[in-house]
Formats: C-alpha cells, sequence, structure tokens
C-alpha cells in the first residue's frame, strides 16, 4: 500500500492545505494528515479542535485520516508505515527550509518528501495571515472552509470579551 504523511500545524486548516490533501489522496492508497503537538507554542485551536476540524473537512476522502504527533515526523512516519511525506510549496521562500527538512528526514531515516506546487490560487495563503484577518473582521470566506470560518468567528469573539 503506498502511504503518505501531510505534516503541519493546521492552527486552522486552509483552503491552501485542503488543496495539496486532496491532491495527495489521488497520488496514494492512503494519506495521514498528521497534527504536530508543539508543547512550546500555543495555537489557537487546541490540537483536539484541529483534529476534529480536519476530520470535518476532509471527510469526503475515504482515503484520508487524521492523527496526531509530537516529536520527529520520521519516527510519526515509521508509526504509520509511510515512506513519503506530501508538503505544498508556496514560493520560493518556503524552498530553503523545505528542503532542509527534506534532506535531514532522508538522512534521518530514507523518509522522501514529494513538494506539490501550491495551486495559485492559495500560493499566499498561511494559518496566521488567515487568523490575523479574521482578528480585524475582515473576510475570510474565499481562504477556509465556512466550519473554520465559522470556529475562528467563536473563538475570536471570546478572546475579545
Ligand atoms: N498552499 C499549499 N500548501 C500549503 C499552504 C498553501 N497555501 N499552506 C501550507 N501549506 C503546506 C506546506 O506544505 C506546509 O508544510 C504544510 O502545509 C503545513 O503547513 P502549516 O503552516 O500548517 O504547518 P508548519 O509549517 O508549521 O508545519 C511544520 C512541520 C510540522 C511539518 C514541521 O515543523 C515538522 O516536521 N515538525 C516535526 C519535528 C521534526 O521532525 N523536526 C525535524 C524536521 S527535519
Amino acid at each position: 500500500m503506498r502511504r503518505a504523511v501531510c505534516p503541519g500545524s493546521f492552527d486552522p486548516v486552509t483552503n491552501g492545505h485542503l488543496d495539496i490533501i486532496g491532491r495527495a489522496s489521488r497520488l496514494f492508497d492512503e494519506v495521514i494528515v498528521g497534527v504536530l503537538v508543539n508543547q512550546s507554542k500555543s495555537g489557537l485551536f487546541t490540537v483536539d479542535e484541529r483534529i476534529a476540524m480536519l476530520r470535518e473537512v476532509t471527510g469526503s476522502y475515504d482515503n484520508v485520516r487524521v492523527a496526531s504527533f509530537q516529536g520527529l515526523l520520521v519516527d510519526f512516519c515509521r508509526e504509520q508505515q509511510a515512506s513519503v511525506l506530501v508538503k505544498g510549496l508556496r514560493a520560493v521562500s518556503d524552498f530553503d527550509y523545505e528542503l532542509q527538512m527534506a534532506q535531514m528526514n532522508i538522512g534521518l531515516a530514507g523518509v522522501e518528501t514529494l513538494f506539490m506546487p501550491t495551486n495559485p490560487l492559495y500560493s499566499f495563503l498561511s494559518s496566521s495571515l488567515v487568523k490575523d484577518v479574521a482578528k480585524w473582521g475582515g473576510d475570510v470566506s474565499p481562504h477556509v472552509p465556512d466550519l473554520v470560518r465559522e470556529q475562528l468567528r467563536g473563538r475570536l469573539a471570546v478572546q475579545r470579551r
């Protein structure tokens, strides 16, 4: 079985992430979306909330699963019996660090990285930018699924109280 991992923070999932996950699901038998549990950085959403949103918005893909991981990504790949990582590349600025990580992951455990060019519709999109726009009342509906937009609205309203 050809299995791939799409890793990230997904705080929260955007249409850019979803585009990469959907395209990966057509290339592999199974795709595992790996949500990083980062002890040193608290996000806007908890890892459980991010996973719940991801499960909901990837529910139409039969071959996509969502799980969390801590520590090294290559150890998560080993646990999941996946030998390929799929990453989206938005711009040249992504490339330097992604290349370093890809080379490190091959060296650590022979895990290959497949880079997919971002859909130009989403090339400027990041979770941080979406959170910033939503925080100041901007419209994020072209950039995230409706469910995520609603969750952002709820979370940021609570924070403003
Ligand atoms: N279009 C296309 N792809 C996109 C877009 C977009 N608009 N936005 C994001 N992506 C893709 C990118 O491939 C990105 O890598 C991925 O989605 C996840 O993005 P984020 O922002 O949610 O997640 P990051 O970049 O914070 O995640 C980083 C990792 C979790 C992948 C990384 O920190 C990691 O591997 N950590 C584990 C610890 C480890 O193994 N360290 C050693 C690495 S060598």
